[in-house]
């Protein structure tokens, strides 16, 4: 069932998270329908990365327990792709929220979505919920060339040994990050999110 997970889509929310500088979990939501071994070697890598990753099904119940606790005390936005389950996650977790669960095909069809506001929601002690409307895919705006390895959190510890500070890590001699993704420190999936983003902000920066 739609969206398949897409690690380049979670790389671009990621970035945009870090920029903002949210603390940011991952939820794998829809276990239920994923390979098992498939799911646990991409969380493996953000766990490898430091995040918090999640994995839930709202039709089996997996994982419900954790993540519910996980949110109490805090204000948490539920950010994410349309269709990934924020909204069922959500309601069963808080079914007095009665939050509307979309139909993705009239997203896709009209490249429109059905919600377009979000409110912060008072759940009791001490907690807050944002559940937030349908976006497809997002596009990090705003950010500068040489300030998007800051976003990509691994690479922070080898981007001080680059030969140039004003490296962008993309052919630059000396490049520690271009280093440490040869030797496997960094991972070549990451790395290649890295370089598509940098792309669409050097368009950015052009027009
Ligand atoms: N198989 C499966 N379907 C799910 C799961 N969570 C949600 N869905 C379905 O996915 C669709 C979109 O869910 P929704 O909560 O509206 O996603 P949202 O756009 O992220 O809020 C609905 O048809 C849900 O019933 C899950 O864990 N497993
Ligand atoms: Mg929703
Ligand atoms: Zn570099």
């Amino acid at each position: 069932m739609e969206p398949d997970f897409n690690n380049k889509t979670l790389d671009r929310f990621l970035v945009a998270c870090e920029s903002a500088h949210i603390k940011t979990n991952i939820v794998i939501n829809k276990t239920d329908l994923a390979e098992e071994s498939s799911v646990k070697a991409w969380a493996d890598l953000y766990k490898k990365i430091g995040y918090k990753v999640f994995l839930t099904s709202a039709i089996d119940s997996t994982g419900l327990d954790y993540l519910f606790k996980s949110l109490k005390g805090k204000k948490n936005l539920f950010w994410g792709q349309s269709g990934v389950g924020k909204s069922s996650l959500l309601n069963l977790f808080y079914p007095d929220l009665n939050l509307k669960v979309g139909e993705i095909s009239n997203y896709t069809l009209k490249g429109t979505h059905t919600t377009s506001t979000s409110v912060m929601i008072f759940v009791g002690d001490d907690t807050y919920i944002i559940d937030t409307p349908g976006v497809r895919e997002i596009d990090p705006f705003g950010i500068r060339k040489e300030d998007l390895g800051h976003y990509f959190k691994e690479f922070d510890k080898f981007m001080k040994d680059c030969r140039f500070n004003t490296c962008t890590h993309h052919h630059e001699p000396g490049c520690a990050v271009i280093n440490a993704v040869e030797n496997d420190d960094i991972s070549a999936e990451r790395y290649d999110s890295y370089l598509r983003i940098l792309d669409t902000v050097e368009k950015d920066m052009n027009f």
